[in-house]
């Protein structure tokens, strides 16, 4: 059972569709002065129903003639349970055929058919229409539905007609995790004294009093003033009833029925989506690729030419597929939304279909990548099935959040829960600050690209400490920002996959070979330092002693000093590695009878001169191992 539901008319013109409501409820929905002179009706009406359970439910009514078939698709939208109407005398007409196929391609998960005006035919006639009827609906969303013969002259079988409305909305369920709210505009108008008010069918989530919302497409943002439901005003409203909104700051020429008030993390629209299309039967019905078509989503309406992504040329009667929907103006949609399909005259419904991926690029015809991924994305039943399917269909590495949630349709705490509980979806750099996100796939395949990209580089020049974190991003996610590249590493160097020294990232097995030349040099100067040990002779010194460039030799350290053979302590002077720690062995055992080692006592013990000691002393303070405390040094742990 749902809460909050919305019960809309179908049917024929004249078929008794506004007098069966005003029988109902006695409410009229004929609200046009038109409407009362003509006796049709023209635009959308709008009742309620208070059902015997205590709900009270909203109605939509719906005008049957053809020429209105635009305000009824407007309508038609939202919908929990459909009233389709037929009257006995005339029974299935064109309308009731054209309408029992909208609310087909809509979705509309229930039904009841009313068989109106029974008052005027015998008991044959109303057995033939009930067939009639039977016939129409097999093969549709509404096959089974109960069919209710009535009379809003007579009030015959008014009260069975509740019992089945109630008897199905009853068995209906919203299966509706945390959404955004979202109200396709059906109505709006200015109300003297208060400004803007827009209506229209909540589709989901809840709206309340004081929050801000957008209006797409445009994007404005709005304050709520008020919320009304059923003329009555509500501090909140949820998805399943008809809602008044009084919208602060906004003028009424932006905003026009089509238009859709939502939640202001929704700031997307779409020119071009992927969708599934059903083309109904029918001897007029087909759509050939990049044929001009229109569109009617919600309550908008726009021109679109659809491309069939398969081999096909055309969708042909009662065909099904993928293709994708190039709109001439931007709209609101979301993966999930329903939508039907006009000729581009607007003269038929020809076909309609699910919204699979709201923000597409141009893509290939007939690619089989794409094809498997939009029938992986739609049949996807969990959020961690909509999330890796949303990402394999993106050629990018990986996504940002904002674009995901919007694409996936999850609300950033759906999202959240995801990322933190999921092992095939990665938040980069962590699912505490998510910078981007990718699929447990794609990062497979970001990670060996780079760490192969460094070990081709290391391979192609061996001699070269390693390569710019900048050439790797370039050669393997030029697509991916520099930031999100740089938390991607900061993850390969955190699992020891990659290390980086400053901007350059080598492999931890790598180490540069010498030439021989340098390697003969190498030896050299480790046997030099290594017998000066705690005195050991400066760079400069070096170069002149053993007769070598001093570029040359400072080149040759630096190479011993990333394998770990000598220390760096002070700009021009390298110790052995054997002499610093002989030197922080002295230290520690000084302080481990001493409270402290004053410089004057270290040089001592060391029998060198003041320079040495003070170089290593600050060398030990710079790398943690010491701390200066006045003239002395204490052990830092
Ligand atoms: N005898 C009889 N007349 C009915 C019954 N229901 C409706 N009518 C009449 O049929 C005519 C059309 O009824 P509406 O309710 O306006 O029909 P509708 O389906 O709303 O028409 P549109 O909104 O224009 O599509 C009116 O003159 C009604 O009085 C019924 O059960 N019995
Ligand atoms: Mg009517």
């Amino acid at each position: 059972m749902i809460p909050h539901a919305i019960v809309g008319t179908a049917g024929h013109i004249d078929h008794g569709k506004t007098a069966l409501i005003k029988a109902l409820t006695g409410q009229d929905t004929d609200r046009l002065k038109e409407e009362k002179e003509r006796g049709i009706s023209i635009d959308l009406g709008f009742a309620h129903l208070d059902l015997d359970d205590g709900r009270r439910v909203g109605i939509v009514d719906v005008p049957g003639h053809e020429r209105f078939i635009r305000n009824m698709l407007a309508g038609a939208h939202g919908i929990d349970l459909a009233l389709l109407v037929v009257a006995a005398d005339d029974g299935v007409m064109p309308q009731t055929e054209e309408h029992v196929d909208i609310l087909h391609l809509l979705g509309t998960r229930s039904a009841v058919v009313a068989m109106t005006k029974i008052d005027l035919v015998d008991a044959a006639r109303i057995e033939a229409v009930r067939e009639e009827i039977g016939t129409l609906l097999a093969w549709t969303m509404l096959e089974g539905a109960p069919i209710v013969p009535v009379s809003s002259a007579t009030g015959a079988g008014l009260a069975a007609l509740r019992a089945a409305i109630q008897a199905r909305l009853t068995s209906l369920t919203r299966t509706e995790g945390p959404a955004w709210f979202r109200l396709p505009i059906d109505r709006a108008f200015v109300l003297h004294g208060h400004g803007l008010v827009v209506t229209g069918t909540a589709i989901a989530g809840t709206v309340r009093e004081g929050e801000t919302l957008r209006i797409v497409p445009g994007g404005e943002l709005t304050r709520v003033r008020s919320v009304h439901v059923h003329n009555q005003a509500v501090r909140e409203a949820y998805a399943g009833q008809r809602v008044a909104l009084n919208l602060g700051g906004i003028g009424r020429p932006s905003v026009a029925r089509g238009h859709i008030a939502c939640s202001p993390a929704l700031d997307r629209t779409t020119d071009r989506f992927d969708a599934w299309v059903e083309i109904r039967p029918g001897p007029r019905h087909a759509i050939a690729s990049h044929d001009r078509v229109r569109v009617f989503v919600g309550t908008a309406e726009v021109l679109a030419k659809l491309i069939v992504l398969d081999s096909r040329s055309e969708l042909g009667p009662g065909d099904a597929g993928f293709a994708q929907l190039a709109l001439r103006e931007p709209i609101a949609a979301l993966r999930g939304d329903r939508f039907v399909l006009r000729d581009e005259t607007s003269q038929r419904t020809i076909g309609g279909g699910e919204v699979v991926q709201p923000f597409a690029g141009r893509r290939r015809r007939n690619d089989p990548a794409t094809l498997s991924g939009l029938a992986v994305l739609r049949a996807a039943d969990t959020d961690a099935a909509v999330v890796d399917a949303v990402i394999a269909l993106e050629s990018a590495a990986t996504l940002a959040p904002d674009f995901l949630m919007q694409a996936a349709h999850f609300t950033p705490e759906r999202l959240q829960a995801l990322l933190t509980s999921e092992m095939r979806v990665v938040a980069l750099p962590n699912a505490d600050t998510v910078e981007a996100v990718t699929s447990r796939e794609k990062w497979d395949g970001l990670r060996a690209a780079a760490i192969a990209a460094v070990a081709d580089f290391h391979r192609a020049q061996p001699r070269t400490p390693g390569i710019e974190m900048e050439s790797v991003r370039s050669a393997v996610a030029p697509a991916v920002s520099a930031k999100v590249f740089r938390a991607v590493i900061d993850r390969l160097v955190a699992e020891k996959s990659l290390v980086r020294q400053e901007s350059v990232l080598h492999l931890p097995s790598h180490h540069v070979a010498l030439a021989d030349a340098d390697r003969e040099l190498a030896t050299r100067l480790t046997a030099v330092l290594g017998d000066a040990g705690w005195t050991p002779p400066d760079v400069a010194h070096l170069a002149t002693t053993l007769a070598v460039p001093r570029p040359r030799v400072l080149g040759v350290l630096q190479h011993l000093e990333r394998e770990g053979q000598v220390y760096r302590v002070a700009p021009d002077l390298y110790y052995a590695a054997a002499a610093l720690e002989r030197a922080r062995a002295v230290i520690r055992d000084h302080c481990g009878a001493h409270p402290h080692i004053t410089a004057a006592t270290f040089r001592d013990l060391l029998n060198a001169s003041r320079k040495f000691a003070i170089a290593l002393l600050d060398y030990f303070d710079r790398t943690g191992f010491t701390l200066r405390v006045g003239d002395a040094r204490k052990l830092r742990r």
